[in-house]
């Protein structure tokens, strides 16, 4: 518990009709019933009171306002939290913080709020995090995976994973611990080994849900590549549906980077049209080439263009050679002029004639954007601590598999439980302890 009192706007600092400053502390209570017309500490919690805030200095009413208490620990933050309704504008919301903090609060830091409902175990890390997304949510997708996430979903995907690997970890402590308790089961590396596995299958599809939902929500970096000239820019258009690039008959058009947004059905594509690739003496060609490259290395989906009214030649087949193994679609444009040869879909970028490539990304997607509605982690830190749950894990099937010792695997187990306790924002040791203890009566 902490012995100040924060204060804070909690409400958007801009006109509107209501304003909320929220108080949570010790001494919550006794600070607004300096300013405050009724003397909340006779009422019960959970209510709402009208009255007026007084300039406890000059006496005078500074607005009429509505007050909600709530007693710890049945709170928001776990303390007593009062939060004053006042009118919605910048200038009163303000003074009435203002007058908060002379009667004795302290301003709050960014967060305070929920890192207190955190550190006062109302809530879990992941809990705290998803009141982060929901306020920073842009769309329904992720305000329902914050929404989720506030109610606990990711404890609930997490914790069963926990619960086994302590189950496990103290089965395997007790064994070492005390070989000659008989009513313990022996373990061997066989009987241990499909439950290590079975763990990884579970956490292996934690992941792949969560990859789908990063996918969705972040969109895939496109790359359009090809020689000069095959109509990159004109596909960029196409799928902008705008004139955002230069086309024009001349090679070498575009000599940096043009970037756009175009939303699919099934996914949000990041587009990045380059500079056409092919050996140049050009100096700022050169460079636009070294930054199509580059583009290249980070792509997550490429889109490679062939001219079709021109015969494929080697500056093509060295870009179907450097993409090779790469998530890419080919495309044979200006299927509109007699053609060379086909590779991949054809397609018309200068007359929008792209259906065949939107309807093979859609398909691509499908499954991610079907998987992503049943994703569980919201951020990057859960999927990375997972990851490492993980990678323990595989660490300790490998060395099962080589025989190797109990009491050495059992390293590994605990790297992948302290991994997923971190995820929840515990670290302790504390459960495997009281699992040790007291799911195995050993009568000591
Ligand atoms: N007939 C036909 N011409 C096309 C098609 N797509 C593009 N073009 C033409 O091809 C020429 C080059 O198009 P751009 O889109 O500028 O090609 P680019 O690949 O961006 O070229 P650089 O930026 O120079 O590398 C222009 O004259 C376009 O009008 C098509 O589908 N059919
Ligand atoms: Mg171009």
């Amino acid at each position: 518990m902490w012995n100040d009192t924060i204060a804070a706007i909690s409400t958007a600092l801009s006109e509107g009709a209501v304003s909320i400053i929220r108080l949570s502390g010790k001494e919550a209570v006794e600070i607004v019933n300096r300013l405050f017309s009724r003397n909340l500490s006779s009422f019960q919690p959970n209510t709402i009171h009208y009255g007026m805030i007084c300039d406890p200095r000059s006496g005078k009413e500074v607005d009429e306002v509505l007050v909600s208490l709530f007693k710890a620990p049945h709170s928001f933050t776990g303390e007593d939290v009062v939060e004053i309704n006042s009118h919605g504008g910048v200038f009163i919301t303000r003074k009435i913080l203002s007058l908060c903090l002379g009667a004795g609060a302290r301003l709050a830091r960014p967060g305070e709020f929920t890192q207190r409902a955190f550190l006062n175990g109302r809530i879990d890390l992941t809990q705290a995090e998803s009141v982060m997304e929901m306020i920073e949510a842009d769309s329904d997708q992720a305000a329902e995976l914050a929404v989720h996430g506030i109610k606990g979903s990711v404890r609930r995907l997490i914790e069963p994973l926990i619960e086994d690997l302590v189950e496990l970890i103290a089965h395997i402590e007790v064994n070492i611990d005390y070989p000659e308790y008989e009513d313990v089961e022996q373990l061997s590396q066989e009987v241990v080994l499909p439950q290590a596995e079975n763990l990884k299958k579970r956490m292996t599809e934690i992941l792949r849900k969560a990859e789908s939902g990063r996918i969705m929500k972040k969109g895939v970096k496109t790359v359009i590549l090809g020689k000069p000239n095959v109509g990159k820019s004109s596909l960029l258009n196409a799928l902008l549906e705008e004139d955002k690039a230069i086309v024009t008959e001349v090679a070498g058009t575009t000599r940096d980077l043009v970037e756009g947004t175009v939303r699919l059905e099934n996914v949000t594509l990041h587009l990045i049209d380059t500079a056409g690739i092919h050996d140049t003496e050009d100096r700022v060609e050169k460079i636009g080439i070294e930054k199509s490259l580059k583009m290249l290395e980070e792509a997550e989906l490429i889109l490679i263009l062939l001219d079709g009214s021109q015969p494929l030649d080697e500056q093509d087949q060295a870009l179907l050679r450097l993409t090779e193994g790469r998530n890419r679609i080919l495309l044979t444009n200006k299927q509109d002029l007699p053609l060379q040869f086909q590779q991949g879909l054809l397609i018309s970028a200068m007359n929008q004639q792209i259906e065949p490539l939107i309807e093979e990304i859609n398909r691509r997607y499908q499954l991610h954007h079907d998987t992503a509605a049943q994703t569980v982690l919201g951020n990057d830190r859960q999927i990375g601590l997972v990851q490492k749950a993980l990678d323990s894990m595989d660490q300790a099937i490998q060395e099962l598999q080589e025989n190797i010792e109990l009491d050495l695997v059992t390293i590994d187990f605990q790297n992948s439980y302290h991994a997923l306790k971190e995820i929840l924002g515990e670290t302790s040791r504390e459960d495997l302890l009281d699992a040790m203890f007291s799911r195995f009566c050993l009568g000591k």
